[in-house]
């Protein structure tokens, strides 16, 4: 079993822990709890670098290892690190399990070393109609991030 975590920190208020687990070539599950975030649909995804010397802005595109297009997590074309929405709660919270086949943890696609992002507006998978939606899915600012790290 390998393990990972992410401490999401952001200059607003938002915070929570995303862990991440797999087994042998398992899908890995994700589980976090998130607050202070507006209610509703929060894009949720893996960017391509743990670089926060920028804080968010500077963990690049989405993890995209494939040179697909932006889609869902049910999507064959897809990003690696397209994990769709987050639901946030009328009290700000999330909490959440996602179970995903393109996140390893180990391997030469690893996620480890990258940036899990929340965004402050929607993911519209790819569907959107709008310039961003095959890129980023129209999903605005980038409202909290951390990098991903190895756990005991
Ligand atoms: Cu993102
Ligand atoms: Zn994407």
């Amino acid at each position: 079993m390998v393990k990972a975590v992410t401490v999401l920190t952001s200059s607003n208020g938002v915070c929570g822990t995303v862990y991440f687990t797999q087994e042998g070539d398992d899908p890995t599950t994700v589980t976090g709890t998130l607050s202070g975030l507006i209610p509703g649909l929060h894009g949720f995804h893996v960017h391509a670098l743990g670089d926060t010397t920028n804080g968010c802005m500077s963990t690049g595109p989405h993890f995209n290892p494939g040179s697909k297009e932006h889609g869902a997590p049910e999507d064959e074309n897809r990003h690696a690190g397209d994990l769709g929405n987050i639901t946030v709660g009328e009290d700000g919270t999330a909490s959440f399990t996602i179970v995903d086949s393109q996140i390893p943890l180990c391997g030469p696609h690893s996620i480890i070393g990258r940036a899990v992002v929340v965004h402050a507006d929607p993911d519209d998978l790819g569907k959107g109609g709008h310039e961003l939606s095959k890129t980023t899915g129209n999903a605005g600012g980038r409202v909290a991030c951390g990098v991903i790290g190895l756990q005991g």
